[in-house]
């Protein structure tokens, strides 16, 4: 490779140095390369492949099982001020981490294979890409980049003329969880990961590049890197509109991603696209709008729930091409996951490779595929975009069984930010730890910001002012359940609904109903032809008690940044404890 830019060879050379591999390989991102990889992989037991007939060119990798999830308790943001990383991120001092890791990086791809994944992030001949290259000794981790980044000489080409790219350094080491740790060096835009090989843990460009670094860089640069999907959205005889929305993980990203819109819309004309599912690159272009582009080229998304009823696009583009990650495998060498259309096949053997016996979920609950954008027949044309997508509005959602309404606008930008800023969700299986305990997580972004939460919502607003025509801001929560625990509303291709009245918001069609957290819908407003919804009044109420709590809780989070709560912050936070707005719960659905 003729091309590599001397920056990147002096750097590959230093760290193969402390790795010791065996041999180097430079990922070209050839057609040629990744069959050659695929056979290396099943070889070596990595990759099993899948029914070639059913499947074609679909994989099944099994993990350690003590390796299944993001791992929070051990990622770090190393910046050399403790109180730069913030109170939401866990801190270790750069040249303590550096050294702790650098004793289990030593000597530890002896006799293996180290890639070199040169990545670009971004379509390659946007303005807004960002290039970098990850070095791993895993087969599995290179050829799951290959998917969801531009990987290749296409970096070599996309290579800044300033000499700039990120650093990432991933090794499996023994995959030991005592010694499993992810590193981010902000001021060295560097990331290094030892003793994982799941998803965001060894994956750096996702979480740890498009995220954490990048939530950086944006702050430093003027724009925003985001925990959000983007979608398209075509009301009928109305022009495509762009929607972004945050969720934490295992929220429903992809669902609303790739959204069908439900027979009695689809009949009047609505039509949807998808741009992105997970990560958004946000920037005030020179027309006072906010613009994003999709910083992936894949699809890292969560198998189980998926099916034919709930995202029909996903089921057609999982086919081929695909790795899967921890689901089940039917004797006839198709997977299978809990909420699969098909029923649970005989002879099934578990994530886990052993026959399954039903007392325990067949596929992990965090069981993934990674599959290429492009495969999607809903991919948008503008995903190509080098300029990206003009967001007309921003959407923060979350898991919440009670409290939150399916969806309310907030009345500006300050008040957008402060809610998105407090936004809370149950826990999912996405990390490690417990599931289903409700968390504050600011933006969507609680495991994923690199710096100071507090500088983080003031750079929000600061972005917000250069913008002379912001997206509206609302928050969504499809999750919500009533006094017998049932759930209020469908979700999945009747989110269009909610969506719907968004955007006739934007527009200012409709009116809605004042509350203490904004805008409510009015139920005539939002378009229900075809659908039965009879909790959906439970799900546009606000029950005082149960709002107040929340203006308390909403107000104790943000306060507790103490000096560095942005003022505006704070006065949204007095006035959503004072506002003596009622609620109105049952004027808003006479
Ligand atoms: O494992 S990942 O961080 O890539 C997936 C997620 O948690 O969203
Ligand atoms: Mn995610």
């Amino acid at each position: 490779m003729s091309q590599v830019p001397e920056v990147v060879r002096a750097w590959v050379d230093a760290c193969a140095e402390m790795l010791s591999p065996e041999r180097v390989h430079w990922m070209d991102g050839s057609e040629a390369e990744r069959t050659a990889l695929e056979a290396t992989a099943v070889r070596e037991g990595v990759l099993i492949p899948l029914n070639p007939v059913t499947h074609p060119r679909c994989f099944l990798h099994r993990s350690r099982p003590d390796d299944t999830a993001r791992t929070e308790h051990l990622t770090f943001v190393c910046s050399h001020l403790k109180e730069d990383a913030g109170p939401t991120n866990h801190w270790w001092a750069p040249d303590d981490a550096k050294a702790r890791l650098t004793a289990l990086f030593r000597d530890s791809m002896r006799g293996r294979t180290l890639y070199v994944v040169p990545f670009v992030l971004g379509p390659e001949d946007s303005p807004f890409r960002k290039v970098g290259v990850q070095l791993t000794d895993s087969v599995y981790v290179a050829l799951n980049l290959r998917i969801m980044t531009r990987v290749g000489e296409v970096a070599w080409r996309a290579f800044p003329a300033d000499g700039h790219f990120t650093r990432c350094l991933h090794g499996l080491g023994d995959q030991d969880p005592s010694r499993r740790f992810i590193c981010h060096f902000p001021e060295e835009d560097t990331a290094w990961s030892i003793g994982s090989g799941y998803g965001g843990n060894a994956l750096l460009p996702k979480k740890s590049v498009a995220l954490r670094l990048a939530s950086v860089r944006a702050r430093d640069e003027g724009w925003l890197a985001e925990h959000m999907l983007l979608l398209a959205v075509q009301p009928p005889g109305g022009a495509v509109r762009y929607v972004a929305a945050a969720f934490p993980s295992q929220c429903g990203k992809t669902n609303l991603a790739m959204v069908t819109p439900p027979p009695a819309l689809a009949q009047k004309g609505w039509r949807a696209w998808i741009v992105g599912d997970d990560i958004a690159w946000l920037r005030p272009g020179g027309d006072g709008r906010l613009w994003a582009i999709n910083p992936e080229n894949g699809f890292f998304g969560v198998a189980p729930g998926t099916s034919s009823a709930t995202n029909p696009v996903a089921m057609a583009t999982i086919d081929r091409d695909t790795i899967y990650t921890n689901v089940a495998l039917a004797p006839d060498g198709t997977p299978w996951w809990e909420g699969h259309d098909r029923p649970a096949p005989e002879g099934l053997l578990d994530w886990q490779g052993r026959p399954w016996d039903g007392s325990s979920p067949a596929a992990h609950p965090n069981a993934r595929f990674t599959v290429p954008l492009t495969n999607c027949p809903t991919l948008a044309a503008a995903a190509r975009d080098p300029q990206g997508v003009p967001i007309d509005a921003i959407l923060f959602g979350a898991r919440r069984a009670t409290t939150m309404p399916l969806v309310h606008e907030a009345r500006d930008w300050a008040q957008g930010v402060f809610f998105g800023g407090t936004l809370a969700s149950e826990t999912t299986a996405a990390a490690t730890g417990k599931v289903g305990v409700l968390r504050r997580d600011p933006m969507a972004m609680l495991p994923f910001l690199g710096y100071h939460l507090g500088d983080y919502l003031q750079h929000w607003l600061d972005v917000g002012a250069a913008l002379s025509k912001p997206p509206r801001i609302f928050g969504v929560n499809w999750f919500r359940k009533d006094a017998s625990g049932a759930f209020t509303w469908p979700g999945f291709g009747d989110n269009l609904r909610v969506l719907g009245w968004v955007l006739d918001r934007c527009d200012r069609r409709v009116g809605g109903v004042p509350s203490r957290f904004g805008l409510l819908p009015r139920r005539e407003d939002l378009d229900l032809e075809g659908l039965d919804a009879p909790r959906l009044d439970a799900a546009l109420t606000l029950i005082p008690a149960e709002a107040e709590a929340e203006a308390k809780d909403r107000t104790a989070f943000i306060l507790e940044l103490a000096e560095r709560c942005p003022s505006t912050m704070r006065a949204e936070a007095e006035r959503l404890l004072t506002d003596a707005q009622a609620p109105a719960p049952t004027a808003a659905h006479a």
